[in-house]
């Protein structure tokens, strides 16, 4: 028997079958229309909306309920000036020394390059910390589950948070991220997960023309 305390799941709420499937196709039509942008309006956004967008995110699932995450959302100049300083000597490396002619050939229609103007204009930089081990007031540690599907459910949950509080976003993945979590000093169980870019878009902005797979290209049904 297992003694551990349930209770009713009270808030779960069911739609008729025809809400359902309208609230499914407004939910794809919605959340398709996310792209990732790469210049970013100066414009602020307030803190109580990140801080929203965040609790969605940390709703998330994960293994054996760890929630393996912390977040430090940063929205001072100067701080965000010291990650664009790193990231941009990351970048550098990664197009002229590491990347590979097949990877950098595979970004060519994603326009980048290693100049990251947004990291300093974006309202908000989120990195997401992935906490590989708990660490107990003992010392000792926990070990955690399932830590890279549980902190990308969360990724998931932020973006589409932001996206529907009407924020652009962009996730940025600068390799190595080690220096994001000596400069935001935090502890060395975690780990840099992504750097989630959130704010207006800059005015006018462009993306680049291209596609999702069809959906009977990327699944099957049967029935
Ligand atoms: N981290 C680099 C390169 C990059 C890699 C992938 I895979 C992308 O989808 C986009 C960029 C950068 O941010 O420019």
């Amino acid at each position: 028997m297992n003694d551990s305390p349930s209770r009713p799941y009270a808030e779960y709420v069911e739609y008729p079958p025809d809400e359902m499937y309208h609230r499914a196709e407004a939910f794809a039509e919605d959340i398709s229309r996310r792209r990732s942008v790469r210049s970013f309006s100066t414009a602020p956004v307030p803190q109580g909306v990140i801080e929203q967008c965040i609790a969605a995110a940390a709703s998330a699932p994960s293994g054996a309920n760890r929630q393996p995450w912390h977040f430090v959302a940063v929205a001072n100049a100067e701080v965000k000036a010291k990650i664009r300083i790193a990231a941009e000597a990351e970048e550098q490396r990664f197009y002229q020394e590491r990347a590979p002619k097949e990877w950098l050939e595979a970004l060519a229609p994603l326009q980048t390059d290693a100049h990251k103007p947004f990291l300093e204009d974006a309202a908000w930089l989120i990195t997401v910390f992935a906490q590989r081990v708990l660490p107990l007031a003992d010392g000792t540690q926990a070990k955690n589950y399932y830590v890279p599907e549980s902190v990308g459910i969360a990724t998931g949950f932020l973006l589409a948070a932001l996206h529907n509080a009407g924020l652009a976003t962009l996730t940025h993945t600068p390799s190595p991220m080690t220096f994001l979590r000596d400069l935001l000093g935090r502890p060395k169980s975690e780990r840099a997960y992504m750097l989630v870019v959130a704010g207006y878009p800059q005015d006018g902005v462009e993306v680049p023309d291209i596609k999702r797979k069809a959906l009977s290209d990327v699944a099957e049904f049967r029935v």
